[in-house]
């Protein structure tokens, strides 16, 4: 099939919409920020997930406006949601290795938080242990730049890939994502509470924030959030929304 056609259609004719996902700071309840995640919507083959289309538009290389666009689409919506906001609310981006690896890296994201004017530090960009795995000079160099700007650096999936203690010790990350496979069994399989509790204890000595992901039932939040000082998301709280919905879904938070 011709993927590759189609992503240029895509990216033509605007077929890209970017929904969010609301994160959750334990302690409060408190909204504390949105992950953005890629949803395209075709028009003879309706929604393609960014599963289906990221790694291939990273061997073709579309992945290169594709995206800018999301860095420029999720930069302005964080400056619109936080102009009405009482809290402030961060934008949390995918970044895909390939991106981070280009040598415009830097330059662009120094261009989008111009061109919208968001603050840096309301900017987080999730990144995979793949792409720290691969710790070259310039990745350190990039990360270190990134946290001279401001921006805050998200690791995502923590746990899945090969996880090495060591970078956490090394290089500039401010978050840390625990994978939903954790949590999935987390009330009863005493294994999975041992690695959560042992991470978030590890991850807030060393001055990390930690986040934890997929968390779909009250049973789980409940037994996390009585155990540990951290942020959440899943769909227990909310599904990834359009940004309109998004909206109505802040003014009915707390
Ligand atoms: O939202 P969903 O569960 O379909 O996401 C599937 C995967 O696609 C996730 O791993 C997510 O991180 C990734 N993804 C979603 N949006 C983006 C994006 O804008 N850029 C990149 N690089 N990956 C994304
Ligand atoms: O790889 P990454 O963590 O960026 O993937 C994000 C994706 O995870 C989102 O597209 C979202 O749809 C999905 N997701 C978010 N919360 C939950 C959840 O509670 N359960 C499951 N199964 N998936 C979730
Ligand atoms: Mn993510
Ligand atoms: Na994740």
């Amino acid at each position: 099939v011709n993927l590759r056609h189609a992503l240029q259609q895509a990216i033509e004719q605007s077929q890209f919409e970017l929904h969010y996902q609301p994160q959750i700071y334990g302690p409060t309840g408190q909204v504390s920020g949105v992950e953005a995640l890629i949803r395209w919507y075709h028009p003879e083959r309706g929604n393609i997930s960014p599963g289906q289309f990221i790694s291939l538009a990273e061997d073709t290389g579309q992945i290169m406006p594709i995206s800018e666009w999301v860095l420029e689409r999720a930069c302005r919506d964080a400056v619109r949601l936080n102009a009405s906001a009482t809290m402030p609310v961060t934008m949390a981006v995918n970044i895909s290795p390939m991106q981070f690896q280009r040598s415009g890296f830097l330059a662009s994201i120094q261009r989008v938080l111009k061109q919208s004017g968001l603050a840096p530090e309301l900017l987080e960009l999730e990144l995979t242990e793949g792409v720290l795995m691969e710790s070259t000079e310039h990745a350190i160099q990039t990360l270190q730049d990134l946290r001279s700007l401001g921006v805050h650096i998200a690791l995502d999936d923590f746990g899945t890939g090969f996880s090495s203690l060591s970078y956490l010790k090394h290089l500039p990350i401010n978050k840390l994502k625990i994978d939903r496979s954790f949590v999935r069994d987390v009330v009863t399989d005493p294994r999975d509470a041992a690695i959560v509790d042992g991470v978030v204890t590890m991850v807030a000595k060393l001055g990390l924030e930690v986040l934890i992901e997929g968390v779909e039932t009250a049973e789980q939040y409940e037994y996390l959030n009585a155990r540990h000082s951290t942020y959440f998301q899943g769909f227990y709280f909310a599904r990834p929304m359009s940004f309109s919905a998004l909206r109505s879904f802040l003014d009915e938070s707390p």
